[in-house]
């Protein structure tokens, strides 16, 4: 198994680490942290450290009650760091629902684009279609930040992401992206009580079925304070449990904060799983060459 991206083809057979990285003085756990350009690159480059073995850069926070900003804010915002982490030899993802942003982060050379609107805006579909190669990552949620809180009524939530997200995936195909550019992800936390969050991790073979591969976001998130009783910024250690839970059940890119950490108990969890499994590099991601435009 493998994600096809613009620049790099990367190998699934071990999980991936995609480091977070929020241009935005709002974001739900890092707000401010990195809202300037060159702390936002100095972020990109520890995680690259770390060992994150792709870089997601967003300019807009989706949490609830989050601003929403126009085309020219976002993309002045993530412009510089895109620009800059291109040279950092990881593939790079575009966190964005925008099509105009979608288009101008291709046109820098990203490698990916992460859509938790899973490309329903008019045009997104269309961007990702003209190219060649770029990877795609489709999220499910209801609504949008402002309103997705109120839209947590499901009969069968597992089945209801399931569907959404095969249909996606299926115009995907018919508008002709390959399927080894496109994976899928629940959305946790996104139009989803704790419950259902959990009922998404414990059932995470439904999702599975649909055959392709599987990227989560448990980072930090309310469900984890729900379960532990902890602030955001102490939920590292639960965020490690349901990265770990999730692997374990076939999930194969890991969207997190907190690289480093993450990276370690991966190694952990792939050493107690077989001979010859230590690795303390990013090998199996290979560069396609020849395929930027
Ligand atoms: N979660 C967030 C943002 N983007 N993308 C995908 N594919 N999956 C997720 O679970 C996901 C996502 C929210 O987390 P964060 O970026 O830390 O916060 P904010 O949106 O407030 O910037």
């Amino acid at each position: 198994m493998h994600w096809q991206t613009r620049r790099f083809r990367i190998d699934l057979d071990r999980p991936r680490v995609m480091g977070i990285v929020n241009v935005t003085p709002d974001s739900f756990s890092d707000g401010g942290q990195h809202a300037e350009a060159a702390g936002a690159i100095a972020h990109c480059k520890r995680l690259v450290d770390e060992g994150a073995d792709i870089l997601d850069i967003g300019g807009e926070s989706t949490r609830p009650g989050a601003a929403v900003l126009d085309d020219e804010e976002e993309w002045r915002r993530i412009a510089p760091v895109i620009q800059d982490a291109l040279s950092l030899g990881v593939p790079l993802s575009v966190d964005t629902c925008k099509p105009e942003v979608m288009r101008r982060a291709l046109e820098a050379g990203v490698d990916i684009v992460n859509d938790v609107q899973a490309l329903r805006r008019p045009g997104a579909l269309e961007i990702l279609a003209a190219h060649d190669s770029a990877g795609v990552c489709l999220m499910h949620m209801r609504g949008d930040p402002s309103t997705m809180q109120g839209l947590t009524d499901y009969a069968d939530v597992v089945a209801e992401v399931a569907q959404f997200l095969g249909e996606r995936a299926a115009r995907l195909r018919e508008a002709g992206i390959a399927a080894e550019r496109i994976v899928l992800d629940p959305g946790y936390g996104f139009a989803k009580q704790s419950e259902q969050n959990l009922q998404l991790l414990r059932e995470q073979e439904r999702l599975l079925a649909l055959g392709y591969p599987l990227l989560v976001g448990w980072s930090r998130k309310k469900t984890l304070g729900d379960v532990t009783g902890k602030p955001v910024d102490q939920r590292m250690p639960a965020s490690i449990a349901a990265a770990l839970l999730a692997v374990s059940r076939g999930a194969r890119i890991l969207r997190v904060h907190d690289v480093a950490a993450t990276v370690d108990a991966l190694k952990v969890w792939h050493a107690g799983d077989g001979p010859g499994a230590l690795f303390a590099d990013n090998s199996g991601i290979k560069n396609s060459g020849g395929r930027s435009q």
